[in-house]
């Protein structure tokens, strides 16, 4: 239905069809409008334990696309770069391409998940101070956690970025933590992903992928209710109740039926000081951005 409202609109407004790049478990890559842009495409489609689960969520693109805008604005106003350059529609925001780095960084407050099972300490319990645990992302190989050894080692980052990459994390986490403290909820842990983004001969680490439900533990601060992805994993129910209540508290829910008021605006101008010159690379696997060569 939707499909067919963006196809006829599309005809309307005589515009080219979109360059598909990447589709993955949450979101699917199109290519942005201007070079350097790439458009992230939120899906309610929900996975769990490396895709072994698999569900829709109805609605959980909408409410991700919103939560995961308003947190990327209000990092970039404390001074966290991202990728968020702006809101499309109630499902997709037009990002800078990065060269993603292939780790998922955690930030863990209190035991939960892997780590409560890991170390066999009980949910809930508060580590003495935020840790910090790495992936390297890797679908096929179950996103091992790995250390800065095999980092430097595979060369998936230079010491230097790591050094950026967790700075930038406890940074987040500070920030977060107290964002959400302050509409009730604790941020028990989360998963964050970096890319590189060049501009010219400069390249800097800034924060991409999205901050949602799906990749953090939210609970009521009061009675513990999960809010989270959680509530999918482990069939507890009552999964949109749960992000819809994260998007109401943060103030960005978003009206009832108002998806189909989708506005396009794909082929709209960015900026031009928003825009970045990177240049995008077609992968199959993943969506990758090419390092211009260095000059002699
Ligand atoms: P997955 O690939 O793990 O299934 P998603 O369905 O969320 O995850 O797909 C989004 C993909 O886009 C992820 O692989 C993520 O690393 C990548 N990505 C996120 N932000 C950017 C960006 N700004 N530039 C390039 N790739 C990105
Ligand atoms: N996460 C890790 N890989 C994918 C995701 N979404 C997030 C989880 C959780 C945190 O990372 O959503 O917030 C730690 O996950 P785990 O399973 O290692 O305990
Ligand atoms: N996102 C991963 C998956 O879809 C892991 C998880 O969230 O449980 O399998």
């Amino acid at each position: 239905m939707i499909h067919e409202k963006i196809h006829e609109k599309r005809k309307i407004y005589n515009m080219a069809p979109r360059k598909p790049i990447y589709e993955g478990k949450a979101k699917k890559i199109f290519e942005g409008p201007e070079p350097g842009t790439l458009i992230q495409h939120f899906k309610d489609d929900a996975t769990a334990f490396n895709g072994e689960k698999k569900s829709i969520i109805s609605g959980k693109g909408v409410l991700n696309n919103r939560i995961s805008e308003h947190l990327m604005l209000r990092l970039h106003d404390m001074g966290i770069p991202t990728h968020f350059i702006r809101s499309l529609n109630m499902r997709e925001q037009l990002v800078k391409a990065v060269n993603i780095v292939p780790l998922e960084i955690i930030v863990r407050n209190y035991a939960a998940g892997s780590f409560s099972k890991r170390f066999s300490v009980t949910e809930g319990k508060a580590l003495g101070h935020p840790l910090i645990e790495y992936c390297y992302k890797n679908d096929a190989l179950g996103d091992p956690f790995v250390t800065e050894e095999h980092i430097f080692a595979f060369n998936w980052c230079s010491p230097q970025e790591m050094d950026e990459i967790r700075m930038y994390a406890f940074r987040i986490n500070d920030f977060l933590s107290g964002l959400f403290a302050g509409v009730g909820i604790r941020l028990v842990d989360f998963k964050l992903e970096f890319g590189r983004l060049y501009a010219g001969e400069r390249e800097m680490i800034i924060l991409a992928d999205e901050i949602s439900p799906d990749n953090c533990r939210l609970w009521d601060l009061k009675s513990g209710h999960k809010l989270d992805k959680d509530r999918f994993r482990q069939d507890l129910g009552d999964i949109e109740n749960a992000y819809q209540e994260v998007a109401r508290r943060l103030g960005v829910l978003p009206n009832e039926g108002s998806e189909s008021s989708y506005v396009i605006e794909v082929n709209a101008k960015i900026p031009a000081k928003r825009a970045t010159k990177s240049k995008t690379a077609v992968k199959k696997t993943n969506v990758k951005t090419t390092k211009p060569k260095k000059k002699k």
